[in-house]
């Protein structure tokens, strides 16, 4: 099984790059930011429980992701080729419960892809979202910023834990969506 993390700061182009890997090593995706906005959208207690740290820019506690995820992979496990986890582990806890489920499956991650981008080109690409998807954390540059302090505060911090089990790839993530494409095909493809 091909098990891949898309790691990064929000706005990095985890969503975007994951489209393009999913199709071209047939991967299932998890989004955990996709899922939550899924709960949001039918009003489940979770997703009202889930915005009001979004809204702020916060990070949704961890048990409620986790717990998520893990009935993903429990509904999905025996039809997939692999999977992309796209914006988790967001921390260390996260990163230490994903490893603990996978290995009681026996299905390790492979490699972590770490996108990475400068602060000023984030905000700018997710003010330019804000203007058309209609996502309110996406309109706001203080909630923007919010994020990116989760960000380094939480969430850079997992980088560290994977580098540890080698599992760490770097990828330049500016320039054009097909160049860093590439660049993460290879990192996928070359041990
Ligand atoms: P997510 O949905 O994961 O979203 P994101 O981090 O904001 O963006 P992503 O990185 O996927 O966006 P992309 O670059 O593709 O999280 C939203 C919120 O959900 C979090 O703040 C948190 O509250 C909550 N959450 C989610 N997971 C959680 C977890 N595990 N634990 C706790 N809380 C969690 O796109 C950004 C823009 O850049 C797009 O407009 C795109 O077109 C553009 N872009 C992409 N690549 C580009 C390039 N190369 N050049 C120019 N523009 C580019």
């Amino acid at each position: 099984m091909l098990n891949l993390i898309l790691f990064g700061p929000p706005g990095s182009g985890k969503g975007t790059q994951a489209e393009g890997l999913i199709n071209k090593f047939k991967l299932q995706h998890l989004s955990t930011g996709d899922i939550l906005r899924n709960e949001i959208a039918r009003s489940t207690a979770l997703g009202m429980e889930a915005k009001k740290f979004m809204d702020k820019g916060l990070l949704v506690p961890d048990e409620v992701v986790i717990g998520m995820i893990s009935s993903k992979i429990d509904e999905t496990v025996e039809q997939v080729k692999g999977y992309i986890f796209d914006g988790f582990p967001r921390t260390i806890p996260q990163a230490e419960a994903l490893d603990k489920l996978l290995q009681f499956k026996q299905i390790p991650i492979k490699k972590v892809l770490s996108l990475e981008v400068s602060e000023e080109e984030l905000v700018k690409r997710l003010l330019g979202r804000g203007t058309t998807s209609g996502r309110s954390d996406d309109q706001d540059e203080s909630i923007i910023r919010q994020r990116v302090v989760e960000y380094r505060s939480k969430t850079a911090p997992v980088a560290d834990f994977y580098a540890k089990q080698n599992k760490l790839h770097a990828i330049k993530g500016e320039g054009s969506v097909e160049t860093i494409f590439t660049a993460l095909c290879n990192a996928v493809e070359n041990n």
